[in-house]
């Protein structure tokens, strides 16, 4: 083989590229692996400040994919040490010859695609030129060392010490004034052992950082058992688990426990000494702040309970931030360093540093001297160690230009105007927020199988395309806005770098979702990628997730409990089983008052719900028909939605219960809402509502009543209305639209159950009258103001754009939310799916509008 001529060069040898490296060869790849440094390891080769420990397990944090290691090598502790992982790392390589495949103390420095022979050139600080067909930066997400951003650090004359690039031969502080600037996982690992040798040892902090105690040990018990047991299956479950360790997910809400229970559950997540445990003591410590606010003060208590100056110990205490938004720690006797007489915590929000000195640090009214200067001030993450490499693609542009607003890539794998060019744990990928082992094997293993695949069919390149990039964008900053992650100062977010832009680097949607996608894209003949060869050009276009990550998690839910069709129930039983559910939901926000009457419907006393806000009115009022397919619900089964529109949008809503189908079919909802409507106009003032501000709104079949309800104010003298809101209305009976084909299965609302709600509803002769579907109306125009939502994998989808879009084109101003990622229920679900809240808050806002 020609060594300046390969099929793939992969930089880095820490267990990404180890394993590579391993697979490119067993599948017949030639490779050259580069590496800095003089030996494997990876961030376990740089990282050996004192205290340096993996903290995730053991059991968790180790190779896969060669069985034969499990019976050959017996970590001593629960959390391995630098060294110990190292030694494992050079095992490994030893065990299976990588050390031939590997040139060290090499380093890249540029790496330029080219066009015509479809491959890249990598040019090497040894002066080499390699070219290779594909291209694979194994370099790590924190192994590049944030520059210091700190005055005068380049004046100290003595020792410094950068946590990230510590001396192989150790340091030894022993009877020294030491200084550490940095409060992160590698400051708070180290300070208890530099504080063991150190004369005077001075912590300066910028922000405190939640740790957990490490309660370093024998390997868990009940992990190491479970692994030994049945080892497939444990892992399994950490490959399709959230963050690669396999933790069985909490389903208890921090707020629905006792204060008492819930302390109990913490303390017990505490005292197993591992770093997810206590953040996965409830289901919503990740999306809710008053949930987060449970697991942080907790910590707070903790912290006071062991430093024992009260002042010192609210210093340490983290405020201001959600517990796991910045990486949580795990420390060994951290907060306890604090009690020692010679250890001092320095706060540089009131004591800033003013500069580094020749001899020591200025900061606040002091100056001190040191005879050593530690910083432990963390790394420029994801993306430092990538564009620190000029890595020039498509056209000449480099990917350091490309993301100077943030990292675009499809998959955290690949990016658009770079071919065949791979990323191991890149931007966009579960990565840090990941047990890393998982999340590099499971990348390894779709980078190798993607390039057998490209081999078999005769393809030389592979690039993703511009709009599954852009989805995959959408698709990771969907995951993060339902997350507590981005109001935080944290690397996660780039902002520990000055000038990095702010977005959350890694995927939050989890590593077990993440997996699938990956699998789904290579299953789907690489959805989202261009593959060209000799052969020809094969253009898979496409986005891979749009629905809304908790949207995904409540179907994914509701299709392991095996529910019975609604379909296949009668309307009784449909009935039993809508109420039954409605019963565990969460209620939706505090209104002002909920007042329960009647009022006369078209044929009979209906009954109503009136909720009012608590501000003083009298209010404008919209009149609010329920969901139900006309067959079930109430005028109370959309309590939290009624809710919430009457909360954030300031109005009173009077929900109706009109007459239900089969025993009152077409048109008797109809009727009622109409009836219901001209009851509440005339009785407004008596409600102590405001009569002259009246829209109508409604959610399904709700919103069909709405939409005939508008029609008929329109053509029978009244009452004059503001505006009409309608979620995801039926408005269309002939269900010809091609959203009944493509959502037909799958997302709650089903083709079939649509169907069984027309057959009970109406004939099928009279679903062509306007009253039954307003679509079919032969004149729209003269009706309210209209805001109409519809819901991407809804079957109604099609035929409540339609209606929105004829409204518009009889002139009615309408505005018209197409909610990306949504189900035709997912939007009503307050307080359980925090997607659902922009376009709740759309709604609320439009009729804020209708009202003036
Ligand atoms: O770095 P960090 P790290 N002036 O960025 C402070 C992984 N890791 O090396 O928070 C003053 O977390 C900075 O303050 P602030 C793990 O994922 C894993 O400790 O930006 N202070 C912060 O306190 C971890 O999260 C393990 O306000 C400055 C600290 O320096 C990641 O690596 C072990 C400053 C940096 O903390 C990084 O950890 C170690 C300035 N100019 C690391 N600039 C294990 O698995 C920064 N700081 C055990």
């Amino acid at each position: 083989m020609s060594r300046s001529d390969v099929d793939v060069v992969v930089v880095g040898a820490g267990f990404a590229g180890l394993y590579l490296l391993h697979e490119l060869r067993e599948h017949g790849f030639t490779s050259r692996v580069l590496e800095t440094g003089d030996d494997v390891g990876g961030t376990w080769y740089w990282n050996r400040y004192p205290g340096a420990r993996c903290d995730i397990s053991t059991t968790d944090y180790q190779f896969t994919w060669d069985p034969e290691l499990h019976d050959e090598w017996t970590w001593s502790e629960k959390h391995a040490t630098q060294p110990e992982i190292l030694r494992y790392a050079q095992h490994v390589a030893r065990k299976h010859d990588l050390y031939s495949g590997i040139d060290f103390e090499t380093r890249v420095t540029g790496a330029v695609w080219n066009e015509d022979s479809k491959k890249w050139t990598v040019t090497t600080s040894k002066g080499e030129h390699i070219t290779c067909r594909h291209y694979v930066m194994a370099t790590g997400c924190l192994s590049m060392p944030k520059e210091p951003d700190i005055p005068g650090t380049d004046r100290y004359q003595g020792p410094v010490h950068v946590t990230g690039r510590w001396p192989h031969e150790g340091v030894d502080f022993t009877g020294q004034r030491v200084a550490v600037i940095g409060t992160g996982s590698s400051g708070i690992q180290s300070i208890p052992l530099i504080a063991e040798q150190a004369a005077e040892l001075v912590v300066f902090q910028r922000t405190p950082n939640f740790s957990v105690p490490a309660l370093n040990g024998p390997r868990p018990e009940d992990r190491a058992a479970r692994l030994k047991q049945d080892r497939a299956t444990y892992e399994a479950e950490a490959r399709l688990s959230t963050s690669g360790v396999p933790v069985v997910p909490s389903t208890t809400p921090a707020l629905a426990v006792a204060p008492d229970t819930a302390r109990e559950m913490m303390e017990a997540a505490w005292q197993r000494g591992e770093l997810l445990a206590l953040g996965a003591t409830f289901m919503d410590v990740g999306i809710s702040r008053t949930a987060n606010e449970v697991v942080s003060e907790f910590v707070r208590s903790k912290i006071r309970s062991i430093v024992k100056d009260p002042a010192t110990a609210e210093l340490l205490s983290p405020r201001g931030y959600p517990f796991g938004t910045k990486r949580p720690c795990m420390d060994t006797n951290y907060y306890e360093t604090f009690n020692l007489p010679h250890v001092r915590l320095v706060d540089l929000n009131s004591s800033p540093i003013r500069s580094i000195t020749e001899t020591g640090i200025d900061f606040g009214d002091e100056s001190k001297e040191f005879d050593s200067i530690v910083y432990a001030t963390g790394f420029d993450a994801m993306t430092g160690a990538i564009v620190a490499v000029d890595i020039q693609g498509r056209d000449g542009i480099t990917l350091k230009e490309k993301w100077e607003n943030g990292p675009l890539t499809y998959l955290g794998l690949t990016s658009v105007g770079f071919p065949n060019l791979f990323m191991i744990t890149g931007p966009g990928s579960p990565s840090v927020l990941s047990n890393m082992m998982v999340s590099i094997e499971q990348h390894v293993d779709w980078i190798r199988d993607t390039l057998i695949a490209m081999r078999d069919g005769g393809f030389e390149t592979i690039e993703p395309t511009p709009l599954a990039e852009e989805g995959w964008r959408a698709h990771c900053e969907d995951c993060a806005s339902i997350t507590l992650f981005q109001d935080t100062n944290s690397w996660y977010m780039g902002a520990n770098v000055p000038g990095k832009p702010r977005v959350l680097f890694p995927y939050i949607g989890g590593v077990g979702r993440y997996r699938r996608i990956c699998d789904e894209v290579m299953a789907r003949g690489h959805l989202g990628f261009e593959l060209s060869g000799a052969g020809g050009t094969r253009r898979n276009d496409g986005v891979v997730r749009e629905i809304q990550p908790d949207v995904e998690s409540v179907l994914e839910m509701m299709a392991t409990l095996g529910l019975p069709p609604i379909e296949a129930m009668s309307p009784v039983e449909a009935r039993a089983f809508s109420e039954a559910s409605s019963a565990v939901r969460p209620p939706g926000p505090a209104v002002g008052e909920m007042v329960d009457g009647t009022l006369p419907g078209a044929a009979g006393p209906l009954e109503y719900r009136l909720y009012r806000p608590a501000s003083s009115g009298p209010h404008p009022v919209v009149v609010y028909f329920h969901g139900g397919g006309w067959v079930f619900g109430s005028h109370v089964s959309d309590d939290p939605l009624c809710r919430d529109l009457c909360a954030q949008a300031d109005v009173a809503i009077v929900s109706v219960n009109y007459r239900h189908a089969p025993e009152d079919r077409f048109p008797a909802a109809a009727l009622d809402g109409y009836a219901a409507l001209r009851w509440v106009a005339a009785n407004a003032a008596s409600l102590g509502l405001d009569p002259t501000r009246i829209a109508v709104a409604g959610w399904s079949a709700g919103g069909n009543v709405a939409a005939v309800a508008a029609q008929m104010a329109r053509d029978n003298g009244g009452p004059e209305l503001c505006g009409q809101l309608l979620l995801t209305p039926v408005t269309d009976g002939s269900r010809q639209h091609q959203s009944h084909t493509d959502n037909a299965e799958g997302y709650i609302l089903t083709k079939s159950l649509m169907e069984w709600f027309w057959n009970h509803y109406a004939d099928p002769a009279d679903r062509s009258n306007p009253l039954a579907s307003p679509l079919l109306a032969t004149d729209l125009s003269g009706l309210p103001p209209a805001m109409v939502v519809t819901a991407q994998y809804d079957p109604l989808r099609d035929e409540g754009d339609a209606y929105a879009e004829a409204m518009r084109r009889a002139g009615v101003l309408v505005e018209h939310l197409r909610a990306k990622g949504h189900t035709h229920t997912s939007i009503t679900m307050v307080d359980m799916l925090p997607s659902g809240v922009p376009p709740r808050r759309a709604m609320a806002a439009a009729l804020r509008r209708f009202f003036g």
